[in-house]
Order: structure tokens, then sequence, then C-alpha cells
């Protein structure tokens, strides 16, 4: 099965226990909108950390009856975060999802050796877009956490991503590992790593998934331009998951899709004790709704 739109996620949901969901600085409007109608399709429970006067006054001007909820009440950002972690350190959380706060705070919050959420794997960020210029929903990775992963990092990344998309229902998704090229230049280090990673997964030493690479982004995602350069691939024209070579390239991809194709996004951050929802403050409220989908499925 493959994602056609991210309205299918509710169906993957659909029917699963409900999800306790640890809300850190939940004093923010559209993560509040997010959380309420989520909650209201009994997708998930949430948990509210943060300043109950102004969680209260935001739902009081939304309209949104939030009697049923539990409200931890800690007006210190930094300490509403920390709360919040540890709730989910003790098991009192299936999801954690970031409010209004800095990704850093939470971040450095999430990877406290003490009380943080760390299973001994990489962290790593996955998004899924809906875009109407591609068939099928198309997943990136990592354009907002790892900034330059090495071989063992992209590993680690793809296996994340290879696990969720298995979690949705895909069997042996195709990854493409992007460059600028679609040949191997020993200059340009994206492409020996994808060469590497493609010979590793032919060498069953990365599982569950078709890897090929390096593609450059037209191959990866167009069959056309693939045959055009005679590239005979898998995986090109048919990707389910693209793997940058790094931040900068992840997210201003990210941002083209969501500013100039008008994409509809979701993500989450893999690799931790529970899924994280990660969404920046610029991200829609439907962004974050979708995200809390996508969590909810990948903490199957
Ligand atoms: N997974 C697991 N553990 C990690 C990870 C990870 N991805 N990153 C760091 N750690 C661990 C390290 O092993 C170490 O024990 C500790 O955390 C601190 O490691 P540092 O000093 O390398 O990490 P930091 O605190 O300097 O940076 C970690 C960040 C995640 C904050 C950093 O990678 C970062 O700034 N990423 C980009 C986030 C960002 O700005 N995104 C913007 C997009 S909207």
């Amino acid at each position: 099965m493959v994602l056609k739109s991210l309205n299918d996620l509710k169906g993957i949901v659909a029917g699963e226990p409900k999800k306790t969901m640890v809300v850190a600085a939940a004093q923010d409007q559209h993560s509040l909108g997010a959380v309420i109608k989520s909650w209201r399709e009994n997708i998930v429970e949430p948990v509210l950390v943060g300043d109950k006067e102004k969680i209260q006054n935001i739902c009081a001007e939304q309209n949104y009856d939030i009697s049923g909820i539990r409200i931890v009440h800690e007006p210190d950002i930094q300490m509403a975060v920390q709360t919040a972690v540890k709730l989910v350190h003790n098991g009192q959380g299936d999801i954690l999802m970031k409010g209004k706060v800095g990704t850093s705070i939470l971040l450095k919050e999430v990877l406290n050796k003490e009380w943080g959420l760390r299973t001994g794997k990489l962290l790593s960020h996955f998004a899924l877009f809906e875009v109407d210029t591609y068939p099928k929903v198309i997943a990136v990775t990592d354009v907002a956490m790892n900034i330059a992963p090495n071989l063992q990092a992209k590993i680690a990344i793809v296996n994340n991503s290879v696990g969720c998309l298995t979690k949705l229902g895909y069997n042996m998704p195709k990854v493409a590992v992007l460059g600028a090229v679609e040949m191997v230049n020993e200059n340009m280090e994206a492409t020996l790593d994808a060469a590497l990673l493609s010979k590793m997964n032919q060498r069953d030493q990365i599982k569950n998934c078709i890897i090929d690479g390096p593609l450059a982004f037209d191959n990866a995602v167009s069959l056309e331009s693939a045959k055009r350069k005679g590239i005979r691939s898998e995986v090109a024209g048919d990707t389910d998951l693209l793997l940058m070579p790094d931040i900068e390239v992840g997210n201003v991809l990210y941002k083209s899709l969501v500013f100039f194709a008008k994409a509809r996004v979701a993500s989450v951050i893999l690799g931790a004790k529970v899924p994280i929802v990660l969404t920046s403050r610029s991200d829609s409220e439907r962004a974050k709704y979708d995200s809390i989908l996508l969590s909810a499925a990948a903490s199957k």
C-alpha cells in the first residue's frame, strides 16, 4: 500500500486505541486548534502542560470546551517542556508535541541523559508531502534535525524512515538518495554516500526497502526524465522516500514545496522513545493536525 493523500492517515489511525499526547508549552492557538480537533475525533487524549490561564483563555476565545482535558499548570516555558518530557519519560505519554517553544529548547530536553527520551537510536525528522504534481504522497528526510549526516547517520535516518513507512502500510518503499547529479563524482560526497547506500541495500545491509542513488531530483520523481538520461532504476520516477544530503538542501526543498507548490505536509521526529510532533511556529493548523495523525500512526 502507498498513501495517495494525507487524508489516508485518518484511515490508518481509525480504530486504533487512543494515544496519550503530552503537549509542551501548550499555550499556542494553532497547536491547541489541532490538538482539540484530534481529541474530538478520538485520535488522542491530550495532556496540556503550560500556563493554565493562557491555555484556558485561548480555548474560551475559540469556544473550545476543554473541561475533560488534563492541564498541568507550569507557567515557565523551560520548566513546562521539562515537565512534559519527564511525563513521557515516565511512561505517561505515547506522543510528545511541541507548543509555544523554540525547537532547540525542546530538543535539548528530549536529549537529556537523565530524563530525556533517548533510545540509543539517532533521532531524525521525517516529513510527508502531498503535492498535486506527484501521483502519491512523497516522504522526505531529514529536513530539520540532523545537520550534515555522515554515512552512518544516513543509514540510521533511512532505517527510522523505513520503519515509519512500514507502520503506515508500505512494503519495500523505494528510496532515492539525492545528489546534484546521477553519476558518482568523487568531489561530491553526497554521490559517494548514495552509491554506498545503494550497494549496502543490494547486499541486505540495509533492509526492507529498495535504495537507488545517486539520483538527481528530476530523475527521482520523473520517469520521463530518467529515461531521457538513460538511467535504469527501479526507484526513478516512483520514489516513496527522498533522502537529503544535508539540512540545507532538505529545508529549502521543504519550504519550496510548501510555499511554491502549496504542498500539504505532515512531519514527525522519529527515533526517540515516542514520536514527537515538532512542527514549526509558521506551520498551519492543518499541518499540525496532519502531523498529529502521522505521529499517532507512527506510535502503533
Ligand atoms: N539523535 C540522537 N542523539 C543526538 C542527536 C540526534 N539526532 N543529535 C545530538 N544528539 C546527542 C549527542 O549524541 C550528544 O549526546 C548530545 O545529544 C548533544 O550533542 P551535540 O552537542 O552534537 O548536539 P547539539 O545540542 O549541539 O545539537 C543537537 C541539535 C538537534 C540541537 C542540532 O543537531 C541542531 O541544531 N539541529 C538542527 C535543528 C534546527 O535548527 N532545525 C531547524 C529546522 S526548522
